[in-house]
């Protein structure tokens, strides 16, 4: 039986192989480091190197797509006047949020974070990133190209930026001021990118502060068969 279409294009690959002893070691240090993430609202505006943000897209974009199309953009944002455009739009999104258009189940889910319409993180923070997903690819003659899986791929993306932007030592809020369409106006995105996620990044406030929450446990998020 046939069991490979594989052709010439092909190239070999090994994977970096690990003892049992290390690999259980290996993968509790990684645990154990990733469990410190956390999402942040209170950002230090310290400066963050540009090059640790271009190695940290360069790692979101290593993320698995469908059909390989990485149906992603990542818009960065440094500049002020933007930032504050931004702030100000959302802010008037968030305001009829909080006041009643997302209803009260949302407001009572949301006061562990004691969150409201105010978003100064979106002004100091050094860097915005906002994540955008390609629902097709526009060719260079007008035309249309299929993607696919855009939400999963944009999704493994973004999660491969934020364990990027832990590994670096920084913070990230994975935002997302709905509706959204007014980055899109702001950003001036092409009409086949819509905004997924606003991801401001850099270092915290010295006196930062996050809710005192716990992850659930292995025994209520794994099943095993
Ligand atoms: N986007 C809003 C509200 C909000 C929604 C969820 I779901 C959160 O986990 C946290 C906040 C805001 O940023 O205020």
């Amino acid at each position: 039986m046939k069991t490979s279409n594989r052709t010439e294009d092909f190239i070999p690959y090994k994977a970096q192989q690990y003892s049992k002893e290390e690999m259980i070691q290996r993968s509790k240090d990684y645990y154990e480091y990733f469990d410190q993430r956390r999402s942040l609202r209170e950002f230090s505006d310290k400066e963050v190197p540009f090059e640790v943000i271009e190695n940290i897209i360069k790692t979101a974009s290593t993320a698995p797509s469908g059909a390989h199309k990485q149906p992603w953009t990542f818009c960065i944002v440094k500049d002020q006047e933007m930032k504050r455009k931004i702030r100000e739009a959302a802010e008037e999104e968030e305001k009829i949020n909080y006041s009643g258009r997302m209803g009260d189940e949302w407001l009572d889910d949301l006061k562990v974070f004691a969150t409201n319409e105010v978003k100064e993180f979106l002004t100091v923070a050094p860097y915005l990133i906002i994540v955008c997903k390609k629902s097709y690819d526009l060719e260079e003659d007008g035309g249309k190209a299929k993607n696919y899986y855009v939400n999963e791929s944009v999704g493994l993306a973004a999660g491969f930026l934020l364990t990027a932007i832990h590994n670096a030592g920084l913070v990230a809020l994975t935002h997302t001021p709905s509706p959204m369409g007014f980055l899109t106006k702001i950003l001036d995105r092409p009409e086949n990118e819509k905004p997924f996620l606003l991801i401001p990044v850099g270092y915290p406030a010295d006196d930062a502060h996050v809710p005192n929450l716990s992850r659930k446990g292995l025994e209520d998020v794994m099943v095993v068969y």
